[in-house]
């Protein structure tokens, strides 16, 4: 084992991080440990290298409490956000912390939570009426924007966070919203690592090491941040840390989008199904591990316009050889949770291209019947589970409605236009192939569906 406690880094930096939801214990917990935290990367269970991470300087928590009280430090963080010494403002909250459809990318503007903050806009509760607050005290005080890096797995997620910041302000006053939209950075970036939901077993194993923290992260030992390189306000020395630092950063996030997250969503609907735990317990089954290869090398692949040396077929070997990892139990419930903001940027924009150039999907056809059939909350043995998507009461109200019909029912999901792109929902060779396999998977099982796939 390797053990350091942190790199030097850049030092003219600190990060203070504020936590939007309901992890009020995370935050103290956080604080009391003098705002340091452990991170166990683990190349596989013979080598791990540990770090204390000691970056952080501040911890703030804005979400609900347990008596059900909003915005604790709510103040301290808008005040933190509009200092003049506050230059880069990173987000990690998840594609439905931005609250847009999925498939426009448009601000879901009568969601209760983005209406509350259109009706008090100084107090707000998303991340994006955060981002609008903090910028509107700025304006006012005529100090330049910070700039916004969005870290979540969206296509062109910096555009994105514009559009739902722009949008937001819109409703406040068209003039900040003006000056948002042409003076503040939003780059976009790609973040590649593999950060399993921490459990019990990885707390005894860190503990085994010496290591009593709560706070405690265990990861794979890979890592890759490619960054846009737009940082009017100055940023600290990332390149010296490893991050590419680019121009344009659309080709290599298109490309885990749908390799390394496509497959990953594939696996989890599939493997959830069929009562299977975890990415390894899925990537160690050969018929997977092929639909796997399949599906990134035959569907995802060739929907990708990469620069001159990079190597597809090397990626695709890496990621599975990363699923692989033996020390992770990354659990495909966890994966499989928000399908609803998922799936458009994973499977189904390359699909459209695809099929609008007459290519068939038929991997993705097969996954967008398992994610149909994994909305019902209960798998294929019958084993029942909590279905965790911003859209789950919907889908509970298409299977109450059409659960004896399963074509009315797969007409319908494939009609939410906010989720499948309405090109891909009229192209007759995929509706019927999802049609199929879902046919397929509710008769004859995973093994069945595979075998269906096998001659398509
Ligand atoms: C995963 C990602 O939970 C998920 O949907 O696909 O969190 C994935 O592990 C990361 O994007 C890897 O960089």
């Amino acid at each position: 084992m390797e053990r350091y406690r942190q790199r030097s880094g850049d030092v003219d930096w600190g990060v203070c991080s504020a936590n939007l939801r309901s992890s009020i214990g995370l935050v103290d917990g956080l604080a009391a440990a003098g705002y340091r935290y452990h991170v166990a990367e683990y190349a596989d269970s013979q080598h791990l290298a540990l770090r204390e991470i000691g970056v952080i300087e501040e911890a703030l928590f804005t979400g609900r409490d347990s008596a059900g009280n909003w915005g604790r430090d709510r103040e301290a963080l808008l005040a933190r956000m509009a200092s003049a010494d506050t230059r880069i403002v990173t987000l990690t909250v998840t594609e439905k912390g931005y609250f847009l459809n999925p498939a426009s990318g448009d601000l879901k503007s009568d969601d209760p939570m983005i209406a509350g903050d259109i009706a008090s806009p100084r107090q707000p509760r998303t991340a994006p009426g955060l981002l609008v607050e903090a910028l509107a005290r700025r304006h006012e005080a005529s100090i330049a924007p910070f700039t916004v890096l969005s870290c979540d797995n969206m296509p062109d997620n910096g555009k994105r966070t514009r559009q739902a910041v722009v949008q937001l302000a819109e409703h406040r006053d068209p003039a900040l919203a003006r000056w948002i939209a042409n003076d503040v950075a939003f780059p976009c970036s790609m973040v590649d690592r593999i950060v399993p939901a921490m459990t019990d077993a990885d707390f005894e194993r860190l503990a085994a090491l010496g290591v009593n923290d709560a706070n405690a992260v265990v990861c794979e030992a890979f890592s890759q941040w490619v960054v846009e390189d737009c940082f009017p306000m100055g940023r600290p020395s990332w390149e010296a840390e490893g991050v590419e630092m680019v121009a344009d950063v659309a080709p290599f996030e298109t490309m885990k989008l749908r390799m390394l997250n496509g497959s990953h969503s594939l696996l989890a609907y599939l493997g959830a199904l069929a009562g299977i735990e975890t990415v390894f317990d899925g990537v160690n089954q050969p018929d997977l591990r092929a639909l796997l290869r399949r599906y990134m090398l035959e569907e995802a692949a060739p929907t990708l316009d990469m620069p001159d040396g990079v190597d597809l077929t090397g990626y695709a070997d890496s990621l599975l050889e990363r699923f692989g990892n033996d020390s992770l139990r990354h659990r495909l419930q966890q994966i499989a949770m928000d399908g609803s903001q998922k799936l458009p940027q994973r499977w189904l924009t390359g699909t459209l291209a695809r099929a609008n150039a007459g290519q068939a999907s038929p991997c993705v056809a097969l996954g967008m019947a398992a994610w149909i059939r994994y909305t019902v909350g209960e798998d294929l043995l019958g084993s029942g589970y909590a279905v965790d998507d911003p859209m789950a009461k919907r889908f509970a109200e298409l299977h109450c409605k059409h659960g004896l019909d399963a074509a009315a029912l797969v007409t319908a999901f494939l009609a939410m236009d906010d989720i499948v792109p309405s090109g891909l929902a009229a192209d007759s060779a995929f509706t019927k192939a999802v049609h199929t396999f879902y046919q397929t998977l509710i008769q004859d099982g995973l093994a069945g569906a595979l075998a269906v796939l096998e001659r398509s």
